[in-house]
């Protein structure tokens, strides 16, 4: 199975596995992460995602170069839609995905580490958009992702180039939050989804929405979101645990309602 799940408490962690192509994503694959997506995203159960990439070589190299060779413009059109579906799940579930890239994300690859919520790195971790060097464009959503999370000249710098860039430039740039060791890499991960799954889902999901927003709206607009979601989260019983729980000096105790 290219896509794998499983879960330690309330994280799931996703790992991309074809070894033979270095974790690159074919329909096959796409397919199955759309559905991993829609299983996670109900999950009450399920309060933070991890992602990687199987081995110890690539996270994903990148959209599968042997599927895509002989399509036709209109199979090209299905096989984007049917990945930016995948990215915009991600980008739209409740639960925060964190990505852990621990070699190659190459254009799909890098697409879908954007279109996780937070990115940490190994220190033998690769980025960029090579699509230019194969004559296409990128088709994941990266010429639109790119450009809101790290701005347009380096955005255009990568998509334009085709260069790669190392985890330390990725950090300098913002593409990334944090690079560790190899070895580190998964424990780190592990660590940070431990504590964002403590937090109240419900604040999360209203946190990550509000963020959301602000890429995809004016600011009038998103301080409006900002406002009723801030509003909601008084609706909910985590308001008053953590709040009661910060004044009584103890660690709340979040139960998602
Ligand atoms: N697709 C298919 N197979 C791949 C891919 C890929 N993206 N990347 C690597 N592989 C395969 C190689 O063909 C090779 O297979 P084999 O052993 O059978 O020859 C195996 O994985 C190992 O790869 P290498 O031998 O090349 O390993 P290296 O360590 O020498 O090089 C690289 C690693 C630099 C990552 C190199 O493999 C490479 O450049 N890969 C391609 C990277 C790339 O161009 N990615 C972008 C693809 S385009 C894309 O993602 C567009 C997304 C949007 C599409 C929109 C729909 C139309």
């Amino acid at each position: 199975m290219p896509v794998e799940v499983t879960r330690e408490g309330a994280v799931a962690v996703v790992i991309v596995s074809r070894p033979e192509a270095l974790n690159a994503l074919n329909t096959r694959t796409n397919e199955e992460l759309l559905a991993v997506v829609r299983e996670l995203s109900p999950a009450d159960a399920v309060r933070v995602v991890v992602l990687t990439g199987g081995g110890d070589k690539a996270f994903v190299a990148g959209a599968d170069i042997a599927e895509m060779q002989g399509f036709t413009a209109e199979e090209a059109r299905r096989f984007a839609a049917l990945g930016q579906e995948v990215m915009s799940g991600i980008a739209a579930a409740p639960q925060p995905w964190i990505a852990a890239v621990n070699g190659f994300a190459l254009g799909g690859g890098c697409e879908l580490a954007l279109a996780c919520d937070i990115r940490l790195a190994s220190e033998k971790a690769k980025f960029g958009q090579p699509e230019i060097s194969l004559g296409i464009t990128p088709g994941f959503g990266g010429t639109q992702r790119l450009p809101r999370s790290i701005g347009v000249g380096w955005a255009k710098y990568l998509v334009l180039s085709g260069r790669h860039i190392r985890a330390d430039e990725a950090l300098r740039i913002g593409l990334v939050q944090a690079v560790y060791a190899k070895d580190e890499l998964m424990p780190q991960a592990l660590k940070l989804a431990g504590e964002l799954a403590a937090k109240s889902p419900l604040a999360m999901r209203y946190c990550k929405a509000a963020v959301n927003a602000a890429a995809d709206t004016d600011i009038t607009t998103g301080q409006g979101i900002e406002r009723d979601l801030f509003a909601l989260a008084f609706a909910s019983e985590d308001q008053g645990e953590g709040m009661a729980a910060f004044l009584e000096k103890r660690a709340p105790e979040f139960g998602g309602r």
